[in-house]
This record gives C-alpha cells, sequence and structure tokens, in this order.
C-alpha cells in the first residue's frame, strides 16, 4: 500500500514593509531546492477583477465602504479556493504571501464597533486553513530604518500599530493557533533560516498522509 504525501499549506503574514516578499520567494525557492512541488500565491491576487478593484482601492484611486471592501478581499481568497484544495491534495505545498489572518486584522484595525474581529472572520469561515501561519513582526522604529512605508490605503503608523496589536490577539483566539512570530528585524539570512526551521518542524510534526491513503 503506498501513501500519496499531501502538500503543506505554508502562509506567509505580516507588517507592511516586514520583508514578506523577499522571505516568500526564498521560502519557496528553498522548498523546491529540497524538491518539493510549490505553488505560490499572493493575496490580494490583484489580477483578477476584484483584484481590480481592490488595487484602485488600495491606491486611492477608488473608494469602497469597509464592510464592502473587507468582502472583496475575502471573494479574492474564495476565489482560488479550490485551486489551493487541489494542489494540496495532489501534493504540491501552496505558499502563499498575506491571507486571511491580514483579511480579519487589517479591517478590524479601523476600529469600527459594526466591524469587529468577530465580524470580518465571518466571511473567511469554510477556507482551506493553513498549516503553519508564519507573521513577520517588526517594530515601527526598524520600519522607520528601512525608509518607512509607501503610500498605500493602510501604510501609515497609526494603522500599523493597530495591526501589530490585532494580530498578537488573534494568536490567543482558535483562529490563531497556528500562527508562530518570526522576528523580520534582524537581517534577510537570519530571517530566512530562522522560517526554514520551523516550516521543517511543521512538516516533521504534521500528519501530511491524512485521508489521502491509497
Ligand atoms: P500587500 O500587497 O501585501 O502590500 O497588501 C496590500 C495591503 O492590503 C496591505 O496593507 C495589507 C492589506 N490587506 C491584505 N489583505 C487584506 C484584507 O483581506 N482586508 C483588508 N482590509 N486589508 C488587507
Ligand atoms: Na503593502
Ligand atoms: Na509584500
Amino acid at each position: 500500500m503506498s501513501t500519496h504525501r499531501r502538500g503543506a499549506f505554508i502562509v506567509i503574514e505580516g507588517l507592511d514593509r516586514a520583508g514578506k516578499s523577499t522571505q516568500h520567494a526564498r521560502l519557496c525557492q528553498n522548498l523546491e531546492n529540497q524538491g518539493h512541488r510549490v505553488k505560490r500565491m499572493r493575496f490580494p491576487d490583484r489580477t483578477t477583477p476584484i483584484g481590480r478593484s481592490i488595487d484602485a482601492y488600495l491606491k486611492g484611486e477608488s473608494q469602497q465602504e469597509d464592510h464592502v471592501i473587507h468582502l472583496l478581499f475575502s471573494a479574492n481568497r474564495w476565489e482560488t479556493a479550490a485551486s489551493i484544495r487541489t494542489a494540496i491534495e495532489e501534493g504540491t505545498t501552496v505558499v502563499t504571501d498575506r491571507y486571511y489572518c491580514s483579511g480579519i486584522v487589517y479591517s478590524a484595525a479601523k476600529g469600527r464597533d459594526d466591524l469587529s474581529l468577530k465580524w470580518a472572520r465571518e466571511p473567511e469561515v469554510g477556507l482551506p486553513r493553513p498549516d503553519l501561519c508564519l507573521f513577520l513582526d517588526i517594530t515601527p522604529e526598524a520600519v522607520a530604518k528601512r525608509g518607512g512605508f509607501g503610500n498605500e490605503k493602510y501604510e501609515t503608523s497609526a494603522m500599523q500599530k493597530r495591526v501589530r496589536e490585532l494580530f498578537y490577539e488573534l494568536m490567543q483566539l482558535p483562529d490563531g493557533q497556528e500562527i508562530k512570530v518570526i522576528d523580520a528585524g534582524r537581517g534577510i539570512e537570519d530571517v530566512e533560516r530562522d522560517i526554514m526551521e520551523r516550516v521543517l518542524r511543521m512538516m516533521a510534526q504534521t500528519k501530511m498522509t491524512e485521508g489521502l491513503e491509497s
């Protein structure tokens, strides 16, 4: 009897300017070098029609009501849900740059009474759940040293401070149990090594064959 090994689902999360895209690229390359088949994804995926609306919103070219943009970000994840499941079942490891933790936390960070963490999580219920979510954490001081934020919608210190607090809140809840904090204030190679160690540990501990024996 042979067992078919399913792929892992790994999410890189973090604050703006934490180095997510660099680390995402390096992790994917490192996994491929070890012989894993890897599917690279990023959210928001700005290439779909919904993603183009999100892109315009983030660049300040269009306005959206806060609940509406939340649901568009969520729909942008749902567009890919089936392809994530298929890839994992086929043994491909899926690595995404952001996912629903950002979704929940960035919207809740707006501080509206009618847009709580609880409200923000509801549209995400049922999306494929990651095996591991790495939160690249960086202090506002370290971001300033990197040249500060860009010009997109949420790239202000006040917003990032609140986002950071809410990531830590989310980790205490059942939804946040797979989140692991990575100190992203260090050099690129140190962060890269730390991430790879966490991923390999997760892969060794997770029953990656569940449900797919043949
Ligand atoms: P990035 O392309 O990784 O820089 O992400 C774009 C911005 O969008 C970033 O500030 C984080 C934010 N973001 C990502 N996902 C969501 C989401 O689901 N909801 C909200 N409100 N913001 C999100
Ligand atoms: Na950004
Ligand atoms: Na990025």
